[in-house]
């Protein structure tokens, strides 16, 4: 056996309450009517029992159908329809907006057809409730979405052992840069870093602090840079390397000792050093005005020689391209 479908009608015309009643006669196993005659006797059964659907006159002596709705919302809450004696535009407008499932003139064709209008209305209800669900789902999935896509795109720019900028986003903003350096003929900046001695790091404290190690190197070099257009990210393996966009040499100069002495400043030890107790690093800058005529690899090509100056000559120093 199916579950009654249970129908409140609230209704004060004793008459049009009647008319409604006899529909329903013959339908007794489908439907289960019950019958308030005042918004409180209604309210008093709603306390205990949920029906499937209200039908309500809209005047009633002790207040309106729309009564019923707590929150006026266009959308449904739930299945109640609104029926009045006046075939008012406005009211029909008013009862659609308040969020009532439907509204009809009450006429004695109307009140006699009321189990087709209460099947109609509940095939629409039902209609609503999964659109609902379908859009709170569509809503769900979407956000997924978004946030998926926002981490692969944070996988795809940054490097995941340090945080900082990936080879990738290097390469990428670094174009831009010099095409935008070019446009405006302003100097642009790289400082290549490598770390110093740092198979000898890993030989001595193992392949995983040398990992922890450049987690700790990166944020000291990320703390230097000040301005917004400035970048530091990881070249690969132990090698980071700084874009700073509208500096000249003298500038660049001053930040790469400042990267310099902020890392010495970390106090990473590093016992397998043979020029400090601690983590040091070696860096080469290089600096131009780029032009047409010019490569934008070239740069990255100085700053790797200066780099390599900056070995040679000692380490934990910069050198000039
Ligand atoms: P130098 O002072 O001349 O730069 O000496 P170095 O030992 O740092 O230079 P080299 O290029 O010979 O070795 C770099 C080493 O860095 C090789 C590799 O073992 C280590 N290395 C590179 N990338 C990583 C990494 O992601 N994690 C760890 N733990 N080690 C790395
Ligand atoms: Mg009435
Ligand atoms: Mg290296
Ligand atoms: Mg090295």
């Amino acid at each position: 056996m199916t579950k009654k479908t249970v129908v409140l009608l609230v209704e004060d015309n004793e008459g049009h309450a009647k008319l409604v009643a006899n529909a329903f006669k013959g339908f007794e196993d489908r439907f289960l009517l019950e019958i308030a005659t005042t918004l409180n006797e209604a309210r008093k059964y709603l306390s205990n029992t949920t029906p499937d659907i209200i039908i309500s006159d809209m005047v009633l002596p002790d207040g309106r159908g729309l009564d019923f709705l707590l929150q006026k919302r266009e959308v449904p809450q739930f299945p109640l329809v609104i029926m009045t004696s006046f075939g008012d535009e406005k009211v029909a407008v008013e009862t659609m907006k308040a969020g009532a499932l439907d509204y009809f003139v009450k006429s004695d064709v109307a009140l006699k057809a009321m189990p087709r209008i209460v099947d109609r209305n509940l095939r629409e209800w039902g209609h609503i409730v999964k659109q609902t669900r379908i859009d709170e789902e569509l809503k769900r999935l979407n956000e997924q979405l978004v946030e998926a896509n926002k981490k692969l795109e944070h996988l795809a720019n940054f490097d995941v052992l340090t945080e900082v900028a990936n080879r990738r986003n290097f390469m990428d903003t670094f174009e831009k840069e010099w095409k935008r350096s070019r446009r405006n003929k302003l100097p642009l900046s790289l400082v290549m870093i490598d770390v110093d001695f740092f198979k000898a790091y890993n030989d001595n404290y193992g392949h995983q602090a040398g990992d922890e190690c450049l987690k700790k190197i990166a944020p000291l070099l990320k703390e230097v840079l000040t301005r917004p257009g400035d970048m530091v990210a990881r070249y690969g393996g132990e090698e980071f390397v700084v874009i700073l966009p509208e500096t000249n040499l003298e500038g660049t100069t001053l930040i790469a000792e400042k990267l310099r002495k902020k890392v010495e400043s970390g106090q990473i030890p590093h016992a397998a050093s043979t020029i400090s107790d601690y983590i040091t690093i070696s860096l080469g800058t290089a600096t131009t005005i780029p032009s047409i005529r010019k490569k934008s690899d070239s740069l990255i090509a100085a700053a790797d020689e200066a780099l390599y100056k900056a070995k040679r000559s000692g380490r934990n120093r910069y050198e000039v391209s």
